[in-house]
């Protein structure tokens, strides 16, 4: 048996309803009304995620994959032998199994979720897969400040290698994409890798395609986060009220995920009252694009040195293996 039982809950920060309610009302309070893309991921939301990364538009999961597959060798050969693998996001699908495959003798998997749900589901199917690498679930939001067991990472003088796949950090602004890693930077000896996958700036109509599939999935993973608000809390709230709405903002260099009110319409949550006017939108999430230059410059400005960057053929994405 190789999963150690969760070694801590070193954050509390579940969102709980409570801190959903706040989180929604305060997004809906403000003049250019906004909710926060972490509430997307509810079952139904992760279920709609995983078919946006099959639909023929999303390039990003296809392509990293590819990234990782073919340059599989070099990445282990980088790594050497015996590392411990630490994942944000609990990670059970293709990408964590090619490298758990790739690497040379991995010592540790060392998932990072907010659910324990989904961090003991991934990491039995892993350990049935990989049952000489000790599994090391940890209940935890990397949105939030990053706290592992005092000495956690020190107690071991095997290479520590940090992987966050999927452009994730796209979702965050720059000003906490820089934050998120100078707090990973700090939990890292010299010598430490992490490798992130970060999606690149590319022609308009790919990007806009990729975030407005043909079959709607995404508009429909968009329109949950009103299902989801309007399924826990009292409120009239009604998703067939809002439209998707996806766009490239080429000044700021990202997608922008927005849903339109269809018309002029009062909604009540609990005891709290939001106007809308048709037309007005709600900013759900923002997707940012990176050119190599942009991204290597982030990283060294959170004390990273920019080791080795791979790109599929058509410099869709981009793979970076940053040292510590
Ligand atoms: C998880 N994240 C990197 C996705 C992205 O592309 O920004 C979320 C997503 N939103 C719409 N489609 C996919």
């Amino acid at each position: 048996q190789n999963v150690n039982a969760a070694l801590s809950m070193v954050d509390e920060s579940t969102p709980q309803n409570e801190e959903f309610l706040a989180d929604v009302l305060q997004g809906l309070s403000q003049r250019n009304k906004t909710l926060p893309c972490k509430y997307f991921y509810d079952e139904k939301g992760s279920q709609l995620f995983e078919a946006i990364c099959d639909t023929p538009e999303y390039y990003i999961t296809r392509t990293e994959i590819g990234i990782l597959q073919h340059n599989m060798a070099q990445i282990a050969d980088l790594v050497g032998p015996s590392c411990d693998i630490l994942e944000f996001g609990a990670g059970a699908g293709v990408k964590i199994q090619l490298l758990l495959d790739g690497l040379k003798a991995p010592r540790s998997y060392i998932p990072i979720d907010i659910s324990m749900e989904i961090l003991e589901s991934s990491a039995q199917k892993l350990a049935r897969r990989f049952p000489h690498v000790d599994i090391v679930p940890i209940v935890g939001d990397y949105h939030k400040d990053i706290e592992l067991p005092e000495g956690f990472l020190k107690q071991t003088p095997h290479k520590k290698l940090v992987f966050f796949p999927g452009s994730t950090i796209s979702n965050f602004t720059p000003e906490e994409a820089l934050g998120f890693l100078a707090r990973i930077r700090k939990l890292l000896a010299e010598g430490d890798v992490l490798l992130i996958g970060v999606d690149c700036i590319k022609p308009t109509h790919l990007l806009n395609a990729a975030y407005n599939d043909k079959a709607g999935v995404t508009a429909a993973f968009n329109l949950n986060l009103l299902d989801r608000i309007a399924d826990t809390f009292d409120t009239n709230l009604a998703s067939r009220h809002f439209l998707h709405h996806a766009y490239f903002n080429s000044q700021q260099s990202r997608i922008e995920m927005h849903l339109v009110s269809k018309r002029d319409q009062i909604i009540r949550i609990e005891d709290k009252t939001v106007r809308f006017a048709r037309g007005e939108t709600i900013h759900t999430e923002n997707s940012y694009k990176y050119s190599l230059h942009g991204f290597k410059a982030m990283a060294e400005e959170a004390a990273f040195e920019t080791n080795t960057v791979w790109q599929d053929e058509d410099k869709l994405f981009s793979l970076h293996y940053l040292t510590a």
